[in-house]
């Protein structure tokens, strides 16, 4: 019997990164280990010591620790990646596509060597086309590498909803679907609260509205921050998609998933609701669209493809 309790490695430590670590140490899902460049190893070390120092106060035994060397890692059973750079205002995601690829080539070239087994969670923008350029790069099964945007985009509409109508965000269920861009697809038709469709308790201005702010959050926040982007909800979506694979708990998500065929689309990674447990991506869930809905899902995947096709490996 052992009774080790799993590794989680955080590949970047800046904004992300340090809030992953408090949540996964606060949630007690393993032992956490943070790596970033040589020239930031002390951001990790610190951020590390800093939580470290606050387990007698939250009362929780995991280990966070800092480093620069990949053999610190080895073994990890999940991996999360933010190792890159974040927008500025005026920036869209795929204007980080040429620096985010260098950065993300070099870390897949260390996690297949020293985490072949583990599950990949891709946060680094371009999503669609890093977590593409992982995949390929590693050689992982498709099914152990995927993306985290839709639970955060989901999130952020569900929020803009729970808001209009004064009602517990909890009550509330959406998705996003889609690319993670301004291509991307909240899903209305299947929207509700507590069971009761969206369409009749907002009218059509409102939700409209509603939609154009969904698609442009991420952008709201670099407007405001100036300095970088969204860093609490993205940690909190990825934390919750690690639990699920560390709790087996089979989980519907939205998640940048590998599609072979499901949507009638095939061979690149995309946003879809999917199922997360154990195995890893274990089913890519197929929800009826409207026809609306499926013209513009086919619209944004044109538009993750045509940057993945672009990308030099
Ligand atoms: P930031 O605080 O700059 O942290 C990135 C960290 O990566 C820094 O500490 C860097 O030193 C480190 N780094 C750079 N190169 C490497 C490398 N080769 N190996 C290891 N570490 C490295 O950024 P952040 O945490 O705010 O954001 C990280 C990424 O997430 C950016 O690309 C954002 O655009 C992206 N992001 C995605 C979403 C999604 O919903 C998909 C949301 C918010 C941010």
């Amino acid at each position: 019997m052992t009774n080790k309790r799993p590794k989680i490695a955080l590949i970047g430590a800046g904004q992300i990164g340090g809030v992953m670590a408090l949540l996964a140490a606060q949630k007690e899902l393993g032992d956490i280990v943070l790596l970033d460049i040589p020239q930031a190893e002390g951001v990790a070390k610190g951020k590390a010591l800093d939580i470290q120092e606050s387990r007698p106060i939250d009362g929780y035994d995991a280990e966070i620790t800092g480093t620069s060397d990949y053999a610190d890692v080895a073994g990890a059973d999940v991996v999360i990646v933010t190792a890159g750079v974040p927008r500025k205002p005026g920036m869209s995601r795929d204007d980080l596509v040429e620096i985010n690829l260098r950065i993300i080539r070099d870390v897949a070239g260390n996690l297949k060597t020293h985490c072949p087994d583990a599950f990949v969670i891709v946060i680094t923008n371009p999503l669609d086309a890093m977590v593409y350029a992982m995949q390929q790069v590693t050689g992982f099964p498709t099914h152990k590498v995927c993306g985290m945007a839709g639970v955060l985009d989901s999130a952020r509409l569900r929020y803009f909803l729970a808001d209009a109508l004064d009602v517990s965000t909890s009550n509330v269920q959406a998705m996003v679907l889609g690319g993670h861009g301004d291509s991307m697809v909240p899903l209305l038709s299947t929207a509700n609260v507590g069971g009761v469709p969206i369409t009749t308790l907002i009218d059509e201005d409102r939700l409209d509205a509603i939609v154009a702010r969904t698609r442009k959050a991420g952008g709201e926040i670099v407007g405001l921050l100036k300095t970088g982007s969204a860093f609490f909800s993205p940690a909190a979506a990825a934390i919750r998609m690690a639990e699920s694979y560390l709790k087996d708990e089979k989980t519907l998500l939205p998640a940048a998933a590998w599609l072979d065929g499901e949507y009638d689309l095939r061979g690149f990674y995309f946003g879809a609701p999917t199922i997360i447990g154990a195995g890893g991506i274990e089913k890519v869930v197929e929800v009826p669209l409207s026809d609306t809905e499926r013209e513009a899902l086919h619209a944004s995947a044109g538009a993750v493809q045509t940057l993945v096709e672009g990308i030099q490996l």
